[in-house]
Parts: C-alpha cells; sequence; structure tokens
C-alpha cells in the first residue's frame, strides 16, 4: 500500500490542544461533557476546521455534526469517518478526541495533496459517546441509525434537562431523528481510529492496533430501599440500611465479574447514590449504575441473572426492597474479514501492528448496524483512560491518522476497480 498521507506530527498536536483548553474549568481533568458551553465551543471550532478544509458542514437531526466531501462517483455510497469530542467527568484528551482530528487531518490532507476520491467522504463528530446524565451513552450515534426510542428522548438528567432539549440546545431536530436515520445500503463503510484505553500495544511494544472485535454492554440501575433513621438511637439489630445492603451487592457483583468465563467479562459499579447522605442518618436508599461488557452477549445475560438471584437474597436476609431496571444495551461486534485485510493494508509501512478486540465501547458499536465498521487503536500510556493521565504521543496518533488515511484509500479504491 502506497503511503499517500503524511504524519502531521505537529498540525495533530495542535488540533488536540486547542481542544483539550475547552474545558470546564472548575471540573477534574478534562472535562468537556456533552450539551455544555464547553462542547458548544468545541463544536464551533470544529465546524470551522471542516469548512476550511472544503467540507460542506451540517448538524444532523441527533445533532451530530457532519463534514461531507463529495467523492467524484456519485453510484458509490459515501465512506464515514468518526468520533467523539465529549469526555467523561475527570476525562482525558485524546479518548474519542484524535478521530475526529484524524478525519479533517485527513481532509485536509486529501485537499492539499488534490487526492480526490470515488467515494464521497463524510467526518462526524458524535455527540454524546460517553454515558450521559440521561442513563445512555452514544446519543448521536443511536440517533444517526434510529436507536434512540421516546422513553430515552424523555429521560431527564438530573437538573431536568429532558434529552430531546438537550439535542435541540445542541442544533439537532428530535423530531426528524427517525424520518432521517440512515439505514443498512446508506453507508458504504465506517472508519474509526481511537486510543486502545488499555495496555496491550504499550506492553507488546506496538503501534497500531487492528481492532477485530468490540465489547457489548449493558447498563442497569438498581435501587436499594431501607428505612431512613436515627444514627444514634437506632439499634443494630433494628436497622433496614439501605447502604450496607446496597455494598453487599456490589461485592457480589465483582465476585460474579471474577468468575472464569470461556470470554473476558468486566463489571463495574461506578456511579452511586446515597439518601438522604447524612452522616448521622442511617441511609434510606440507594441508587447506583451497573455496566457489563463481554465480546459474548450470553455471558452477560448470565451474570445478569447472578445479580438477580443476588438481590433476592439480600431482601431477604435483610428485609430491603431492591429493584433493577435497564438503562440500555449495545452488542458486541466482530469486525468483517475484508475490513480487516484494508486496515491491515493502511496499517502496512506505517508502524509495528498487532491484532487486538476493544473492551471499550464506541460510536462504532452503533453504526455496525448499518454498515461494515472497522477502528485503528494507538496506544495509551501505561493503559489509563478516562482520567487526566490518559496520554498518547502526538507522533503516535499522527501514525493512526496516516494509517487510517491509506486504509481510506484502500477501501476508495477497491470499490472503484
Ligand atoms: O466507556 C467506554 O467504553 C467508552 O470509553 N465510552
Ligand atoms: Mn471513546
Ligand atoms: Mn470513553
Amino acid at each position: 500500500m502506497m503511503n499517500y498521507f503524511d504524519q502531521n506530527d505537529e498540525r495533530i498536536k495542535n488540533d488536540i490542544l486547542v481542544l483539550s483548553k475547552m474545558i470546564n474549568e472548575n471540573a477534574e481533568g478534562y472535562t468537556r461533557r456533552p450539551f455544555t458551553k464547553w462542547y458548544a465551543q468545541s463544536r464551533k471550532w470544529l465546524a470551522e476546521e471542516m469548512k476550511k478544509c472544503g467540507l460542506d458542514v451540517q448538524i444532523d437531526a441527533a445533532s451530530n455534526l457532519i463534514g461531507k466531501l463529495e467523492g467524484e462517483n456519485k453510484e458509490l455510497l459515501p465512506i464515514m469517518i468518526g468520533s467523539h469530542t465529549d469526555t467523561v467527568t475527570g476525562g482525558g484528551r485524546f479518548d474519542g478526541i484524535i478521530g475526529v482530528v484524524a478525519g479533517i487531518e485527513i481532509a485536509r490532507q486529501l485537499k492539499e495533496k488534490n487526492i480526490k476520491l470515488e467515494h464521497s467522504l463524510l467526518i462526524v463528530d458524535f455527540t454524546a459517546e460517553e454515558p450521559s446524565e440521561f442513563g445512555i451513552s452514544t446519543i448521536g450515534s443511536r440517533g444517526m441509525v434510529d436507536n434512540l426510542t421516546e422513553e430515552m428522548l424523555n429521560r431527564k438528567d438530573p437538573e431536568g434537562l429532558v434529552l430531546r432539549e438537550g439535542i435541540k440546545l445542541a442544533g439537532g431536530r428530535p423530531e426528524d431523528i427517525s424520518r432521517e436515520a440512515l439505514k443498512a445500503g446508506d453507508v458504504s463503510l465506517y472508519l474509526e481510529l481511537h486510543i486502545e484505553q488499555g495496555p496491550v500495544l504499550e506492553q507488546t511494544n506496538n503501534e497500531l492496533g487492528v481492532v477485530t472485535g468490540i465489547v457489548g454492554i449493558q447498563r442497569y440501575q438498581i435501587t436499594v430501599n431501607g428505612q431512613p433513621n436515627h444514627a444514634g438511637t437506632t439499634p443494630m439489630n433494628m436497622r433496614f440500611d439501605a447502604l450496607t445492603g446496597a455494598s453487599k451487592l456490589v461485592l457480589a457483583i465483582e465476585e460474579i465479574a471474577n468468575k472464569p468465563y470461556e470470554e473476558q467479562v468486566v463489571g463495574t459499579v461506578g456511579r452511586l447514590f446515597v439518601e438522604p447522605n447524612g452522616s448521622n442518618v442511617v441511609p434510606g436508599r440507594v441508587v447506583f449504575d451497573v455496566e457489563l461488557r463481554s465480546l459474548n452477549t450470553n455471558i452477560v445475560d448470565h451474570m445478569v441473572e447472578q445479580i438477580k438471584t443476588e438481590i433476592k437474597s439480600i431482601e431477604n436476609s435483610r428485609q430491603l426492597s431492591v429493584s433493577i431496571d435497564k438503562l440500555s444495551q449495545s452488542d458486541p461486534i466482530v469486525v468483517k474479514e475484508e475490513v480487516i485485510k484494508g486496515i491491515e493494508a493502511g496499517c502496512k509501512g506505517v508502524g509495528r501492528t498487532i491484532y487486538l478486540p476493544s473492551g471499550a465501547g464506541h460510536d462504532a458499536n452503533q453504526i455496525a448496524k448499518i454498515a461494515p465498521i472497522g477502528m485503528i487503536f494507538v496506544p495509551s500510556k501505561d493503559g489509563k483512560s478516562h482520567c487526566p493521565e490518559e496520554w498518547t504521543e502526538y507522533d503516535q496518533v499522527a501514525k493512526g491518522v496516516k494509517a487510517l488515511g491509506n486504509a481510506l484509500l484502500y477501501f476508495d479504491k477497491r470499490d472503484n476497480s
């Protein structure tokens, strides 16, 4: 595969630095949550960068930012390159961000080198990929493939913002999401560059990862109801303590996830609320989120059944009432052989490459519902992500961009030969 694209470390570094300043300065790390003024600021900058390299820019009904470059052959379906620029609270500067920057840098170089693609090219910044305060992740890419239900659109965040209003705030038209959604046969291929968010590339001294599959994620909300009471006058044997009951359940979930299964699994409780949350009050109610991940959906379903059994036993032994509600589910993805072949070709001659699955979920999980998907990983220092220490060398990111650009040309030529 000819190396048509340059490794432009400096421009990539500048893009990442500019975006790393558009953050909530009152929050930890590099925080840019969706539907905030910092998100609007970054969106505005991205749109300007897209326009500068000749992309026709629009916001779709689900509020995704999309830059389009018309292809030479109108018979061919567009190729899409995308990711997200929202972060988790206290997050880093690379997760998602490098995938959108990569798309823009590829568009810049196509223009500079006067390379004419046969396919039209769509560069997408998907809205709210990270788990949101609405209990849903990949909001924009869900919307793009009509996978946002009315119930989801009517959900409120803790401040009372309704998701459909948030989408409008970000420039979307919730009422048009279903009508304008993309279907199978609308997009030829989706490609995404992303940090690995794990230790494998670094530990094996590789520079590029050809992603072979992406885990499926199921998220649930568990509510433990007990009885608030005076912490000083309520004897230990007369308490219905929601927090100690929830703690037993959290540890049981860890135990369930630590069991041996034929496929790797993870189980996490990352968000927990105590009511009334007073130091001299026996907790009356605890609400927490559980997320379970694996490449094998049957194993996750089996874990959920084990959690439900634990819930029954804790209800009986502690006279509490516990409910479990499903928040969201994304299905696991296996990357198609012919896509892996093109990604291999793109990485050839760019950097040391290995094959690995993704333990993180991505917008690609949603776009896989309407098109073949492929992903390229670049290393994460110490395997860290979703924290301020998240780090990838700029030249490593630029190598990923070059590989992605080469892969794009491989697929563009493949479909037109
Ligand atoms: O949580 C994830 O897997 C991704 O980083 N949003
Ligand atoms: Mn991400
Ligand atoms: Mn993330």
